[in-house]
């Protein structure tokens, strides 16, 4: 029913991983987030460049991270947002680019290059900008609905709400609900957060990031955490659905393209970002998955609907709301301890 069947496209990947392919052409392996690419741009690749990409999903950066480092081999491209850039940078997961290998670079709109925190492409390269909201039933919400975090807070609702499965998301709704930054390393600034995320979770039916969309769709849910795009997505299945970003503020995030070290087809995994990076090809990925790749040369091929909509090309008022996640190198450890708590929290 929902697009692209992530589970089951990602259980045949895996088995590809496992036991090879036989059709003898060039293999580009790639672990994406779900529901974040026009797969008719994969078959397009795949047919110029007589190649089979393989694609596996992951729904956090975080999954993503310990899959790796329990040893998962065989990726070329993985597509983490900043902070996890520097992360696996260090671990010394990532390969160097050799930028004279994606001419395409240019393309990229420099204005939203700052968000992707690895600013020259050393390691990686900016695919899409997000922001994170509440996607939520217009019927449910009422016409007075003044977007907040808070709206977690709401009995009404009990049961109908889901919150992403994602510390850094999840708590950082908490610390800017509370007035905080989404990066701050103060024990007094988390330990609120930890509270209010607490008080919130008991109103949840649960911390999920990827079915909330089709708990939107079939109404099962009333508001949820959400990601900007995936939202937009699901409203084209049910109009009732709408997507705010919260009066307090809310994270910003350049996920970005990397090539992994080991990887066995670096040629090929540099020809598919530079693919990507053509301002038409860029243009048809975001009509598509509805978020906006950092393209300048893409924007002139976008439909006045994508181009209006303020939560894709973000005007500067909702811009300057935005925070964009850090990598807080051992502080890190702070908002495993607090999410750790909130999990096992009554
Ligand atoms: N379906 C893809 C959603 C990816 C959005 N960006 C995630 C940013 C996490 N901080």
């Amino acid at each position: 029913m929902y697009r692209k069947f992530t589970v089951l496209m990602a259980a045949i990947s895996a088995a590809v991983i496992l036991f090879g392919c036989s059709s003898g052409k060039k293999e580009l392996y790639i672990y994406n987030w779900s529901d974040y690419i026009n797969e008719d741009l994969v078959k397009r690749f795949e047919e110029e460049n007589n190649c089979k990409i393989i694609l596996d999903y992951f729904d956090s950066n975080e999954t993503m991270y310990a899959k790796l480092q329990a040893g998962a081999t065989g990726y070329d491209i993985v597509f983490p947002s900043g902070y996890m850039v520097n992360m696996m940078a260090q671990q010394g997961l990532l390969l160097k680019l050799d930028q004279s290998k994606i001419p395409n670079l240019k393309n990229l709109d420099e204005k939203y290059i700052p968000f992707s925190m690895d600013e020259n492409q050393e390691y990686s390269v900016p695919y899409m900008i997000s922001n994170t909201g509440i996607g939520y039933l217009a019927s449910k919400a009422g016409d007075d609905f003044d977007p907040s975090w808070n709206i977690f807070a709401d009995p009404r609702y009990k049961g109908r709400m889901t919150m992403l499965n994602d510390m850094r998301e999840a708590i950082g709704a908490a610390l800017k609900y509370l007035g905080y930054s989404m990066n701050t390393i103060k024990s007094d600034e988390l330990e609120a957060a930890k509270k209010i995320l607490i008080g919130w979770k008991r109103n949840l039916a649960k911390f999920e990031a990827d079915q909330y969309k089709n708990g939107l769709v079939s109404e099962e849910f009333y508001f949820s955490q959400g990601y900007s795009g995936d939202v937009y997505q699901v409203m084209e299945e049910n109009e009732d659905i709408n997507y705010a970003i919260p009066k307090e503020g809310t994270t910003l995030s350049s996920d970005n393209m990397v090539i992994l070290k080991g990887s066995k087809n670096t040629d090929l995994a540099y020809a598919f970002i530079n693919f990507l990076l053509d301002g038409k090809v860029a243009a048809e990925n975001i009509e598509y998955v509805y978020y906006l790749a950092p393209n300048k040369e893409a924007y002139q091929y976008l439909s006045d609907e994508i181009k209006n909509e303020p939560a894709i090309l973000m005007p500067d008022e909702i811009l300057n709301k935005c925070e964009v996640l850090k990598d807080l190198g051992e502080n890190n450890e702070l908002y495993s301890k607090i999410w750790d708590e909130v999990k096992a929290a009554k």
